[in-house]
């Protein structure tokens, strides 16, 4: 019985471990759009990435026809929530880049999507399968409110990069920034820095 008492205390010692600084655990999946939830059907949906003078795009199945990914995640929001083990599936950027035979030699990278929303991290977060184009949650496709029918995920960065109704990558030699971001916030945004606002 004192046993049992441990192992608690240490199971919430291990979770408190796991929420980054300045985070607490929620356990629901609020939704955080600045914009109205678009519709999109899967035959209009494209998702394209641009390096230097290459260019690259991919229809619903296209992207479905490539070697595909599981990743169970822990979610950080800036607005201080986390959320332990969200599962999704969907495709790594290495995976869309190699189907491409698309080197990326630019350290920047612009995020758009078939809404005005953009984000902007370095192009390294979203290599070596750091980041995916995410269509299925918990089994499920995707709901539109969180960013279905696919939405960039970058888990290890806080949530406001992993773009909702992404359409494409744009690898750059110069910074740009997106919309978060020229609003002050951090152009890279890791959860363990606490890198919330711009000089963080
Ligand atoms: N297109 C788009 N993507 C977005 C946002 C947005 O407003 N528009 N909000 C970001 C922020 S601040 C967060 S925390 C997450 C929220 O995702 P969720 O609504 O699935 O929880 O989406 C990110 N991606
Ligand atoms: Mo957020």
């Amino acid at each position: 019985m004192t046993t049992r008492g441990f192992v608690g205390r240490r199971r919430q010692d291990d979770a408190e471990r796991r929420v980054p600084p300045g985070q607490y655990l929620e356990k629901g999946f609020p939704v955080l759009s600045y914009e109205p939830t678009p519709r999109i059907d899967h035959k209009d949906w494209r998702f394209t990435i641009e390096a230097g003078e290459e260019t690259a795009s991919w229809g619903w199945e296209e992207m479905m026809s490539l070697p595909q990914t599981e990743l169970i995640v822990d979610i950080h929001c800036v607005t201080k929530w986390t959320k332990f083990a969200t599962t999704w599936r969907g495709v790594t950027i290495d995976r869309f880049l190699a189907s491409a035979g698309i080197r990326t030699s630019q350290p920047h990278a612009t995020v758009y999507c078939h809404t005005p929303y953009t984000t902007n991290l370095p192009t390294e977060d979203l290599l070596n399968g750091k980041a995916m184009v995410a269509h299925t949650f918990d089994g499920a496709h995707l709901d539109p409110q969180h960013g279905g029918p696919a939405r960039l995920l970058v888990p290890h960065l806080y949530f406001w990069k992993s773009a909702k109704w992404v359409a494409g990558l744009r690898f750059m030699d110069e910074e740009e920034l997106g919309f978060w971001e020229r609003y002050g916030y951090h152009r890279r945004g890791d959860p363990w820095l606490e890198q919330r606002y711009a000089g963080d």
